[in-house]
């Protein structure tokens, strides 16, 4: 019998397509082979993995995740660095997380916030880890920049804003970006707020002197989501169908859009977040100031809208399922939610409270728990779609022999941990608190394997992984649907003659 240095037996493998007990044997850093359940226990030279029929899935792929930059979403600054982040996504079943490399408005280069970005993390992730540019100044300077992300830095995405002072884009600076990121084939993530209807109400509740956590989900109407959702596609579209990939869509109306779109054959993708399958604004009107635990942008809606999200997770309306985790420290008035607390205003001004919540720890076992999605597509909007959305296919994201690397999440047998309660002091973040406190949970990744070596052992030392072991991957064009070998190449004008 062949001999191998890991192998994971008995357990149930779940990839986006199939779902058999079987055993995984790992030579390096590559799964090598699938076997029939059993066949290969006597089979590992260094470790064997009994999964006692637990599921066994690609480990998870975060592709949106904020860590270590600089104020862009209010006042305050991350809690989580490059270290911190990516050791709660190991904890939390992830093998890699997609962070930002952001730039600043009053700065000219993308690839210098790029050099700025790994700097950061070079040496100090727990995980693999990739970048979006975030283009906040789409500057000559930087759409000359876009063939060189593409190609030697592997970074084939970026993403633009609607709203927010320091990030916002006007349309025609998102046009430019458009038809710049399509001659590259960089996908463009787009965060669909109307900033300046978003401005003005904020104005008018604060003239009413209206400041508490809950206003802030009046000022992010749901309108001002599904408006900008309606033009962001709608700029596509001009462009000949330029690809989209909307993110953390929150209420049912940007989805039927994004859905419309779609069955017309548009290349428009879109991403949720568990914050809007979990959460509604009730938690903005938490006692006292505590509802700022909760404010992220868009906001969490409400009930109906949470049942709608996960409608459009099971019929393929949303791509990914993703954390939009952006940590911010709740008990701290130097960098935290409390930023936004003063004498004069002891529930905070809504306005300046940073937007942002953590949660790349708790992606996975709350939808898990949720048993609102078969397995297979479980696995395809945690990890397989963002691989393929992501240019990471199929290295990451599957457990193809020979070509994926032995990136496994391991969860416990059914009923092994039995119900139990979420609470912070059970999380790897530096964020002082979660948004899920209290929660049921039901179970939780048991072991994380990154490229053949455990890196969470839940029961035999927790994060057993180093820092730096984590490393960067350079990206290739997105392969979600084919996106960019059907795109048109014709539309109502000459595009190379703009
Ligand atoms: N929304 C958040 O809540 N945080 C970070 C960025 C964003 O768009
Ligand atoms: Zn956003």
């Amino acid at each position: 019998m062949d001999s191998y240095d890991l192998v994971i037996a008995n357990g149930v493998c779940v990839t986006a397509a199939d779902v058999a007990p079987c055993d995984v044997a790992v030579k390096g850093e590559k799964i090598v082979l699938l076997a029939p359940s059993g066949s290969l226990a006597g089979a590992a030279t260094k470790r064997l993995i009994d999964a006692e029929g637990g599921y066994v899935m690609p480990g998870g792929i975060d592709c949106h995740v904020h860590l270590e930059e600089p104020s862009l979403f209010g006042q305050g600054s991350s809690a989580d660095s490059f270290e911190s982040g990516t050791r709660s996504a190991v904890a939390g079943g992830n093998t890699t997380v997609v962070a930002f490399a952001p730039q600043q408005k009053h700065l000219d280069s993308v690839l210098a916030a790029l050099a700025d970005a790994h700097a950061l993390a070079r040496g100090n992730c727990y995980c693999d880890y990739g970048f979006h540019t975030l283009v906040a100044n789409p500057s000559p300077t930087a759409l000359s920049e876009f063939p060189r992300l593409a190609g030697g830095e592997g970074v084939t995405s970026l993403k633009v804003y609607m709203t927010y002072a320091a990030l916002q884009l006007r349309d025609d600076e998102i046009l430019s970006v458009l038809l710049a990121a399509r001659r590259s084939r960089l996908l463009t993530m787009i965060h669909a707020e109307n900033g300046d209807a978003l401005a003005w109400l904020t104005d008018r509740l604060e003239a009413a002197h209206l400041f508490a956590p809950r206003y802030h989900a009046h000022a992010h109407a749901p309108a001002l989501e599904s408006e900008a959702t309606h033009r962001a596609i709608a700029l596509s579209a001009l462009l000949a169908g330029t690809p989209i990939l909307l993110v953390h869509v929150s209420e049912p109306a940007a989805a039927r859009r994004i859905r419309e779109a779609q069955a017309a054959g548009q290349p428009v993708f879109a991403e949720t977040c568990p914050q809007y399958l979990f959460l509604t604004r009730d938690d903005l009107d938490r006692p006292g100031f505590e509802g700022a635990k909760c404010v992220c942008a868009p906001p969490p809606r409400t009930r109906a809208d949470q049942a709608a999200l996960w409608r459009g997770l099971r019929d393929g309306t949303f791509a990914v399922l993703s954390s939009d985790h952006c940590a911010f420290r709740y008990d701290d008035a130097a960098a935290g939610k409390k930023t936004s607390v003063s004498p004069a205003h002891p529930v905070g001004r809504f306005r300046h409270i940073p937007n942002g919540l953590p949660g790349v720890e708790t992606r996975l076992p709350l939808a898990f728990a949720a048993r609102k999605l078969p397995p297979t597509r479980f696995v395809e909007v945690s990890s397989t779609n963002a691989a393929k959305l992501y240019g990471l296919y199929p290295r990451k994201g599957s457990m193809i022999p020979g070509v994926s690397d032995a990136d496994l999440v391991v969860w416990y047998p059914a009923g092994a941990l039995g119900e139990f309660a979420l609470t912070n002091d059970m999380l790897h973040h530096d964020a002082d608190y979660t948004p899920y406190e209290g929660r049921t949970l039901d179970n939780w990744p048991r072991y994380t394997i990154l490229r053949g070596q455990v890196v969470w052992d839940r029961d035999g030392g927790g994060i057993v992984g180093e820092k730096g072991f984590g490393k960067f991957l350079k990206r290739e064009r997105s392969s979600l649907h084919g996106i960019w070998e059907t795109v048109e190449e014709e539309g109502p004008f000459d595009l190379e003659a703009l």
